[in-house]
């Protein structure tokens, strides 16, 4: 059992690992393997396969799933690091330690949107994003989206979206208008105050802005919020369940796409019921 801590709390030393350890698993090849697997299973609603990833009620279990593994590959370098969560309802600026040259780096220079400082800058030598996966070989961002500015999700946008006592509803999709996953994952309710996954991605920009955005190391600590934003939901509403419980029945569009409870997901088959807790591994403080 370890922790997950808010990045705004590391020291330095601790920020210096979980790079250090981010490095090395990109040195070795695995942390392409991990932006890979994650651009494969960007299926959306408009295609027809099965969508274990996104724009579905499994987007919690499987991101969850999906972090434990990367985190797994960290602390095989250095059992010390996990992956910190960024409360961007309170880091909310471009200005934020987060984006300081001793941690992710800041935003992309004018024209190209290349970072140009800290670790992960391309000029440093060790973040050659990789041909096939993206365009540029640079990580991009574009931090606050100065053009046209975007806002952070706010600490009542995530309250609003923890008042919602359902998981999920159908159509299961990026079209279902209530529920808890959707309020979060952001895609129905793109322009309304929300806890909006999809607008942070977008306020980053850049490599975080597609399917291939864990790219952007940023990606782990805003995904490990989100799993954090999962658990407070669960205790808000301690009655409530994981939505669809059962196989959705046959004449539902929706089904074979979508996993119900039990189902268990790819690639690691394993069911959304076997990820609703995490309390022997990690906890969150
Ligand atoms: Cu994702």
């Amino acid at each position: 059992m370890y922790s997950r801590k808010n990045q705004r709390d590391l020291t330095r030393t601790e920020k210096k690992r979980l790079v250090d350890a981010i490095l090395e698993v990109k040195r070795s090849g695995r942390y392409d393997e991990f932006v890979d697997l994650h651009r494969r299973y960007y299926v959306t609603d408009a295609e027809t396969g099965p969508r274990p990833a996104h724009m579905t009620p499994s987007f919690f279990p499987w991101h969850r799933r999906y972090l434990l593994e990367f985190e797994q590959a960290l602390r095989a370098v250095d059992s010390r690091v996990s992956i910190p969560y960024w409360d961007w309802t309170r880091d909310n600026t471009t200005g934020a330690s987060l984006w300081a040259e001793d941690f992710l780096g800041g935003t992309g220079r004018p024209g190209d949107r290349q970072v140009m400082t800290g670790p992960f800058a391309y000029r440093q030598g060790n973040w050659r994003l990789r041909a096939g996966v993206t365009d540029d070989p640079f990580l991009r961002r574009n931090l606050g989206r100065p053009s046209a500015p975007l806002e952070l999700p706010s600490a009542a946008d995530v309250e609003r979206a923890l008042k919602d006592p359902v998981y999920d509803t159908a159509p299961w999709n990026s079209t279902s208008a209530t529920g808890f996953r959707n309020r979060v994952e952001g895609w129905a309710l793109r322009n309304r105050a929300t806890a909006n996954h999809n607008t942070v991605h977008n306020w980053i920009g850049g490599s975080m802005a597609g399917a291939a955005s864990p790219d952007d190391p940023a990606f782990w600590l805003h995904h490990a919020f989100i799993d954090l934003l999962w658990d407070r939901w669960q205790k808000a509403h301690p009655r409530s369940r994981y939505l669809p419980a059962r196989a959705l029945p046959a004449d539902d569009p929706q089904r074979g796409r979508v996993y119900p409870l039990d189902q268990p997901m790819p690639p690691w088959d394993v069911a959304p019921s076997q990820l609703m807790e995490h309390s022997g591994i990690y906890r969150y403080v």
